[in-house]
């Protein structure tokens, strides 16, 4: 992490209003740094600057070219229907001095948006927010639906999973940091349910299944809501893409119907929480059902299974590469990481008759 008043320097390189008095570390996100800038002066707002992780994000302009349009057609969506409070419900980026969409130090690249007043995000929330949770992730892709422009990919093959199992094989034969001894009974019951899970691609290449414009980390946590429990905003747009909408359905369950922690050490916390699903599911299909199709819905709980399966591969590869992917804080942070989502899987594919007649007995109203 950066001195405070380096991050202070970086906030004025922007086109912002007042003074920036504080920075802060600001929520929990494996990838970028973020920091609240906390401005003195009346009637000016706090600011969020985002240190952006370019080994990842290898196309910066890109980012933020996709990000800006999402933003622009989400804002112009808001303006024509006439809602209140705009801007609480929609990011909003400052321009850097010299009117780039980022300032670039020599080293890194930042971003800074408006901190949205007032709002908040949780880690874990009641059937009630998640039903709102659903509603918004079916609004938001009902939103970007007619964007008139071609997103980029930021991440190639982001949600692929036939390209997510490459990758894992890949660190399997290399076994970087040597810790494959210690992981081969995990390695077989991923490759047990391989092909099964690469189901998505192969409907998609059989011309079954559509990409949508989709949100791609719908984690409960990139959901800002205000005081009194309503959604204000999506955030954490770096990998707003095309993909399958079991994208945004599944790694928001993947998050919130987790009885225990992403991370969990103790694996006997992590279950599914079935009243997190029904309620989900239901604010989804509301919101989404116009525009589903039937393979997408029949398929809603595949993309339950699909995303901690992909979380857990993916966990795996950069242990095997030895973390240099995700942020961790402690060695065996990854393992532990992916014991935690393999047993969520264990858990949803119990429940995965239970989901079925869930998602039927909605859909016969
Ligand atoms: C990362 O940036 P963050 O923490 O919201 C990751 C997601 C993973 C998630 C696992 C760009 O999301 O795909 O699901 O961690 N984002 C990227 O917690 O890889
Ligand atoms: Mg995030």
């Amino acid at each position: 992490m950066a001195q405070r008043q380096d991050i202070l320097d970086i906030a004025g390189r922007f086109r912002i209003d007042g003074t920036p008095g504080v920075a802060e570390p600001f929520g929990n996100g494996l990838i970028n740094d973020s920091y609240l800038i906390r401005n003195t002066g009346p009637g000016v707002p706090d600011y969020v600057l985002q240190r952006i992780n370019h080994h990842i994000f290898t196309d910066v302009d890109l980012l933020q070219s996709n990000i800006l349009a999402v933003t622009g057609h989400i804002r112009r969506k808001l303006e024509e229907r006439g809602e209140p409070d705009i801007e609480r419900r929609v990011l909003r980026f400052i321009e850097a001095a010299d009117g780039k969409p980022y300032h670039f130090d020599g080293e890194n690249y930042w971003r800074l948006m408006v901190h949205i007043p007032r709002s908040v995000s949780y880690e874990t929330i009641d059937p009630r927010y998640a039903r709102y949770a659903g509603l918004a992730f079916g609004e938001f892709q009902q939103m970007l639906s007619d964007i008139d422009c071609e997103l980029g990919e930021t991440i190639p093959g982001f949600h692929d999973m036939e390209y997510r199992l490459r990758q894992l094989r890949q660190a399997v034969e290399q076994d970087r940091a040597g810790r494959l001894e210690g992981v081969r009974d995990i390695v077989e019951q991923l490759e047990s349910r391989a092909w099964d899970m690469c189901l998505a691609e192969r409907m998609h290449r059989e011309g079954k299944l559509p990409k949508r414009v989709c949100h791609c980390d719908t984690k409960v946590n990139n959901i800002l809501f205000d005081q009194g429990g309503g959604i204000l905003c999506v955030i954490d747009l770096d990998t707003v893409m095309p993909s399958y909408i079991f994208s945004d359905y599944g790694d928001f369950l993947r998050t919130a119907a987790n009885t225990g922690d992403e991370d969990d050490r103790d694996t006997g916390n992590v279950d599914f929480n079935m009243e997190i699903f029904e309620a989900f599911t239901s604010g989804y299909l509301e919101s989404a059902g116009g525009f589903l199709t039937p393979v997408e819905t029949e398929h809603l709980p595949y993309a339950a299974a699909l995303f901690p399966y992909m979380q857990t591969v993916r966990f795996l590869w950069d242990y095997l590469n030895g973390d240099t992917y995700y942020k961790t804080g402690y060695p065996e942070h990854n393992l532990v990481r992916t014991r935690a989502q393999l047993k969520l899987l264990q858990s949803i594919e119990r429940k995965t008759p239970q989901m079925r007649a869930y998602i039927e007995k909605s859909l016969a109203g």
